[in-house]
């Protein structure tokens, strides 16, 4: 539960910035149907990019978890991994539904911002602690903004409801949840100035989240 969740504690802190991640504009006009198609196929082959650099940092997690003398949540992590060679197959497939043609697509600034970040778990000084935080938080952030177009009420356009469903299903919840136990239990056993880059990584998130969806929305 929520009872001493040092992240539950994060996101109630930070509500306005992790409102401003997971109910942007963009993911908004998803679940509300005036969604401009050109922007959606931007975030599409945008985050396909995102997600080769993601594989990378999550593997880094993994290594990380790997170097600890508890390493129960490997299976959790590896889990992560595998499935993100099934998340590629799927972009190449959507790029090819919407006639994105992913061979020409470079990064944009925001893009290129995040993937430095991501690079940055590189460094075998960046914690496990700090690192499993971070990977709980872009899950997440995607899980509640994908997650809330299709809840009840939305007037998601019904091809749309595949990427919606990618993230916002119930297992993907659950997915989410399991990272954040990890989360919370390592963080429980971390000291202070762990704690607090660990905090400071999950605003960072909130930050670079936030500036994926205005790329993906401006018409520039
Ligand atoms: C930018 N954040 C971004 N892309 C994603 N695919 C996720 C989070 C979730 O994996």
């Amino acid at each position: 539960g929520v009872e001493g969740s040092t992240t539950a504690a994060w996101m109630e802190r930070h509500q306005q910035m992790y409102e401003r991640a997971t109910r942007h504009p963009f993911t908004v006009s998803i679940r509300d149907g005036t969604i401009d198609l050109s922007a959606f196929k931007r975030w599409l082959s945008q985050d396909y990019l995102f997600v080769r650099e993601f594989v990378a940092f999550v593997a880094s997690v993994l290594l990380k978890c790997c170097k600890q003398e508890d390493n129960s949540d490997m299976e959790t992590i590896l889990g992560g991994v595998a499935s993100l060679s099934d998340e590629l197959s799927w972009f190449k497939n959507e790029a090819a539904r919407w006639g994105v043609d992913l061979a020409s697509i470079s990064p944009l600034e925001s893009n290129l911002e995040y993937h430095r970040f991501l690079q940055s778990f590189n460094e075998p000084e960046i914690s496990y602690a700090v690192a499993i935080t971070t990977f709980w938080a872009i899950e997440t952030v995607y899980q509640d903004s994908f997650g809330f177009c299709i809840e009840e009420g939305n007037k998601t356009p019904p091809e749309l409801l595949g990427t919606c469903q990618r993230w916002g299903s119930a297992d993907f919840k659950l997915y989410c949840q399991s990272l954040q136990r990890i989360a919370d239990r390592i963080l429980a056993n971390a000291p202070a100035d762990t704690v607090k880059s660990a905090e400071e990584a999950f605003i960072r998130v909130l930050e670079l989240e936030i500036g994926f969806w205005e790329m993906s929305s401006s018409r520039s």
